[in-house]
C-alpha cells in the first residue's frame, strides 16, 4: 500500500510539473483544474482549484463541474480570491448534487464596475473519496462573461482527473482547443490537443485530428510516462471548404488493456460562417373580410446565419405585391413585421398570402426565404351585398315553382 501511495504521489507531482511546463498560447484565456490529476485513498479528502489564466475583464463566471458520483462526494466549495476585493463584493451560487455527481457554480461581481484581468483561483472544491477508481473532473457548459455582459470567447478548457487505482492502462485526451471558433474558408485553424497518461505505465500511442470524418493529420509513436501529458498542435487548412458547422475531433489510439476508451476522443465545433435569412411564419389578423377592409399580416423572419443582415421582406396575395419593408437582423435574431393589406378593389374570392425575404445574394438556403400560407388559411374576400343575396332569390323562385307544380299535380289527380 505504501508503494502505491508513493507511486500516486510521484504521478501527481509529475503531472503538476508537466502542467507548469506545458505552455499554452498567452492571449487565449484558459479555464482549468489544478492539479490536473488528483488522488486520495478511500475515506480521505483532497482539494482542487478551479483556475483562470490570461483573462480580460472577467465579471461573471459559471460552470457545472461533474464527476462519477460512485467515487467522490463534494464536501465544501469556497470562492477563490480572483474576483474578490471589489467594493460591493461578489455573489456566489453553489448547488452541490452528490447523487448526480456534480456541482453548479456561478460567481458574479456586484456593482456596475470593470471586471478583473489576469490569472488566479476562481474556486476551491473539496472532495472525499468513497471508492477505488478514476473519474474525470469535467467542466460542463462553462461560461466567462465580461462587465458588458458579453461572453468572453473563445477560451481554452482543460478538465481535471481523479485516480486512486494505480494499476490501470489509460491515456486520455483532456484538452482540445482551437484558436478560433469562427473561420473564413481559406484561413488556417490551429488545433491544440492535450493528452494525459492517466494510467500507471509508460504508453505509446497515435494521435489523429479530424474535421468531420476527414483526417487533418496523424502523429504516430507518441510516448508518455505515467502522469505525464503532452500538447500537440495541428494546423487545419480550410481552403476550398464550404460554409457550415464542422466537428473537430482528436482521437488517441487505444493502448493494450486500456480500461477507459471513452476519454480517448474529444470534440469541438468550428463554424465557417454563412448568410441565411428565412421567413418562418405568416399570420393574418382575420380570414374573411368584405372588400375595402384592411387586413394586418404579421411576417416573422429570422437570421439563421452568422452575419448582420439587411434585406427586404415582400408580401403578396397570389402574385400581386401588397407591400415591402426593409429589415435588419443580427445573427440569431427574429423579428415580426406588420403589413397592412387594403383590400379596396380586390375581386371577391379566396387568396393565398405569400412572404419572401429578398436582397441577400449569398443566402446559402433560398428554400426557406419564401413562405405561403396553406389552403386552409386562405383569406376570403367577400363582396358587400345590397338587399337579398342572389342565391336566396334563386332558391325562393325554385321553391315557388316546385310548390305550384305539386298543387297542380294533386289538383289534376283529384279531378281525374
Ligand atoms: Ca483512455
Ligand atoms: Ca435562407
Amino acid at each position: 500500500m505504501k508503494k502505491n501511495v508513493l507511486t500516486i504521489l510521484t504521478l501527481v507531482l509529475l503531472s503538476m510539473l508537466s502542467v507548469i511546463g506545458s505552455g499554452v498560447s498567452a492571449s487565449t484565456p484558459k479555464l482549468y483544474i489544478d492539479p490536473v490529476t488528483s488522488t486520495a485513498d478511500v475515506g480521505a479528502s483532497f482539494s482542487i482549484n478551479i483556475k483562470i489564466a490570461d483573462v480580460s475583464d472577467l465579471f461573471t463566471w459559471g460552470t457545472r463541474l461533474q464527476w462519477n458520483s460512485t467515487l467522490l462526494n463534494v464536501t465544501k466549495v469556497t470562492e477563490g480570491p480572483f474576483l474578490k476585493g471589489r467594493p460591493l463584493g461578489t455573489s456566489m451560487i453553489r448547488k452541490i448534487n452528490n447523487t448526480g455527481g456534480y456541482v453548479d457554480l456561478s460567481v458574479t461581481i456586484l456593482g456596475d464596475i470593470q471586471g478583473i484581468d489576469g490569472s488566479g483561483v476562481l474556486a476551491t472544491v473539496e472532495f472525499k473519496a468513497k471508492a477505488m477508481g478514476e473519474t474525470e473532473l469535467e467542466f460542463y457548459e462553462p461560461r466567462l462573461i465580461n462587465h458588458f455582459l458579453f461572453h468572453i470567447t473563445p477560451f481554452d478548457v482543460v478538465s481535471g482527473y481523479f485516480i486512486n487505482s494505480p494499476t490501470a492502462h489509460d491515456i486520455a485526451v483532456i484538452g482540445l482547443n482551437t484558436n478560433t471558433t469562427l473561420v473564413q474558408a481559406g484561413e488556417t485553424v490551429s488545433i491544440e490537443v492535450i493528452v494525459l497518461n492517466q494510467g500507471a505505465f509508460l504508453e505509446t500511442f497515435n494521435l489523429t485530428a479530424y474535421y468531420t470524418s476527414t483526417q487533418i493529420a496523424n502523429r504516430t509513436g507518441i510516448s508518455l510516462d505515467s502522469g505525464q501529458n503532452t500538447t500537440q498542435t495541428f494546423v487545419w487548412n480550410t481552403a476550398g471548404l464550404e460554409q457550415g458547422n464542422y466537428t473537430i475531433s482528436a482521437v488517441a489510439s487505444f493502448v493494450p488493456k486500456e480500461i477507459d476508451i471513452a476519454d480517448n476522443t474529444k470534440k469541438v465545433y468550428v463554424i465557417i460562417p454563412w448568410h441565411d435569412v428565412a421567413v418562418t411564419e405568416i399570420k393574418a389578423s382575420t380570414q374573411s373580410v368584405n372588400a375595402g377592409e384592411v387586413i394586418s399580416i404579421n411576417v416573422t423572419v429570422e437570421n439563421r446565419g452568422q452575419f448582420n443582415e439587411n434585406f427586404n421582406v415582400k408580401v403578396f396575395y397570389d402574385s400581386t405585391q401588397i407591400s415591402e419593408k426593409a429589415v435588419t437582423l443580427i445573427p440569431g435574431q427574429r423579428s415580426i413585421s406588420t403589413f397592412d393589406w387594403d383590400t379596396t378593389g380586390v375581386a371577391q374570392g379566396e387568396y393565398l398570402i405569400k412572404a419572401t425575404a429578398e436582397g441577400l445574394p449569398n443566402d446559402i438556403n433560398t428554400a426557406d426565404n419564401t413562405k405561403t400560407i396553406s389552403f386552409t388559411e386562405a383569406i376570403t374576400i367577400n363582396v358587400q351585398q345590397q338587399g337579398l343575396p342572389i342565391e336566396l332569390i334563386i332558391g325562393a323562385a325554385v321553391a315557388v315553382v316546385i310548390i305550384v307544380a305539386l298543387v297542380l299535380f294533386f289538383f289534376l289527380r283529384r279531378r281525374g
